[in-house]
């Protein structure tokens, strides 16, 4: 008799729950699945409807934040002027939160508005962004309910960036711009353009116009390849800036240099020993120029590393490194100029040297901060310079003791051109397979003894491209890595454990998808 009457009632109560729990508004923020996680959330247990009639208070250069959220919203909110609204969303700049810093922010959300403040647009940028994460949710009959709550939000480290090879495999300026947006929605603010390499010279430059117009006619493989026009690469600037993300631009010398040799005789090192394979002598149309009897090399279409270098007896070679570091400075408006450096195996340590002392003069000449792979620690350099560390910490710790500041990119947890493991299909693992969790699961502060938090700038997770072709490529390699990598960059390093980020992450996935992305769905991640 008492079991007949209690499973029914049972039965009835689950069913009248779960109906309920269909239809009742999310309720708490603090259990978002925000990427990166936040320094601090608080929850007030009620609900922000967002509609068609809410509207956009803000500032008419912030409208392109405006979009971007109507564009997550996916409806159309019209812009106000200052006022009161029955449902508004307020972007403000507001002195009085000079303690989040100028990447800071304060969402809060109330049942009738939405206020992002920021001392700076950058803040404003990514209050935004954390906004638009919260506006991916299924809706409730039909209605678009965001949480109530305070999120007060700032980064930890100053430098989060990600690296991307446009040398071995060249990318529209289409395809960048997508990137830039999507490191950018993850709030990291730093793309490293690594512009020329063994197998394709990507930026115009005009006083050696050859470099682009034979040196970037192919690529890994022996495809087209291409390079970006000054007015180009501005516009790659200019999209980055209102993002709040600095393009760093790398000619790495004085190795990795051969679509440079292979434009102008005059640069060549006539010791220069070729890779058995990918010799190419570039199509009709280009061609290297003589100078005098001095040829210049072949294009290069393979993927072998540090067999090339500028040579310091070649007259023409530190014009080169001159006007080249010249035009590009001239050009970038961020502080940085990356030289490269790294793998110059067939470089004579003394004049390795000599070449580094130089770049460094020459950056600094044209008010630029040098950067460098690790391998720069042998030359003079001091805390004028950073150094990026990859794969010695012996080079990194010698930078570090010279004053330098690091970039922490250790192959072995942020190249996101290892694969995942031996089934990827595309990728390399010279350094390691990096799961999902591998590449989470560490701390820059740590990582090299004798390296401390007080050394490093940030983090910087790089995408080598010998393998990787197309922007789908681009993608599946780095997502979901890279906004992990984002989130070490980010959130506090005693807020961030894998156990906790894998079902966040899971949850994150449809995000993912709205934006577009076509993302590994590592079998460490229960994926929703
Ligand atoms: C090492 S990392 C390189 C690159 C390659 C990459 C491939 C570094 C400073 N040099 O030239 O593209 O490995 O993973």
């Amino acid at each position: 008799m008492m079991k007949a009457l209690f499973r029914p009632t049972l039965i009835f109560s689950l069913v009248v729950f779960l109906v309920s729990c269909k239809n009742t508004p999310p309720t708490n923020l603090a259990t978002e699945s925000l990427i990166p996680k936040p320094v601090s959330v608080t929850a007030t247990g009620k609900a922000f409807e967002l509609s068609a009639s809410t509207v956009l208070v803000l500032n008419d250069e912030y409208k392109m934040l405006g979009d971007s959220i109507s564009a997550a919203a996916g409806v159309s909110l019209k812009f106000e002027k200052e006022g009161t609204y029955k449902s508004a969303i307020y972007l403000k700049i507001d002195s009085a939160l000079a303690e989040l810093g100028r990447e800071g922010y304060e969402l809060t959300i109330e049942p009738a508005s939405i206020t992002v403040k920021a001392i700076d647009r950058a803040g404003l940028f990514y209050g935004t962004q954390t906004l638009i994460q919260l506006l991916t949710r299924p809706r409730v009959e039909n209605n678009l309910l965001i949480p109530t709550g305070t999120i007060r939000d700032f980064p930890n480290y100053s430098w989060r960036g990600s690296m991307l090879d446009v040398s071995r495999h060249f990318f529209s300026v289409a395809d960048v711009k997508r990137y830039i947006d999507l490191i950018s929605h993850y709030k990291m603010n730093v793309l490293h353009l690594h512009l020329t390499d063994d197998q394709g010279w990507r930026i115009e430059i005009k006083s050696w116009p050859n470099l682009a117009v034979h040196g970037g006619t192919t690529q890994v493989g022996g495809g087209k390849g291409g390079y970006y026009t000054q007015e180009d690469y501005k516009s790659i600037v200019a999209h980055a800036a209102q993002r709040n993300v600095v393009i760093v631009p790398e000619i790495d010398m004085p190795s990795h240099i051969n679509s440079a040799l292979a434009a102008y005789g005059s640069i060549n090192n006539p010791d220069t020993k070729f890779p058995k394979d990918g010799a190419y002598a570039g199509p009709v149309e280009t061609r290297g120029i003589m100078d005098g009897n001095n040829k210049p090399t072949n294009l290069y279409t393979g993927m072998d590393v540090g067999w090339s270098t500028l040579s310091l007896a070649r007259p023409s070679t530190l014009q080169f490194v001159n006007d080249v570091i010249r035009e590009l400075a001239e050009i970038t408006p961020g502080p940085y100029f990356h030289i490269g450096g790294d793998e110059a195996h067939v470089t004579k340590k003394e004049d390795y040297i000599k070449f580094i002392n130089h770049f460094s003069e020459i950056v600094k000449a044209n008010n630029k901060q040098m950067i460098g792979w690790e391998e720069i620690s042998q030359a003079n350099i001091d805390g004028n310079s950073i150094a990026q560390h990859w794969a010695s910490e012996e080079h990194a710790k010698a930078a570090a003791a010279k004053g330098a500041k690091i970039i922490m990119s250790p192959s072995k947890k942020v190249y996101l051109d290892m694969q995942y493991d031996s089934t990827t299909r595309i990728g390399l693992h010279w350094a390691a397979y990096i799961e999902v969790d591998d590449c989470y699961n560490w701390d820059p502060a740590t990582r090299v003894q004798g390296i401390t938090r007080d050394n490093i700038m940030g983090i910087e997770a790089p995408v080598w491209t010998e393998t990787i072709e197309n922007m789908a490529d681009i993608e599946y390699m780095a997502f979901p890595r890279l906004i992990g990598v984002a989130e070490i960059g980010w959130t506090p390093t005693e807020a961030r454990t894998w156990d906790e980020y894998k079902v966040r992450l899971g949850k994150h996935a449809p995000h993912l998808q709205k934006l577009g992305i076509d993302f590994y769905r590592s079998p460490k991640v229960n994926w929703e």
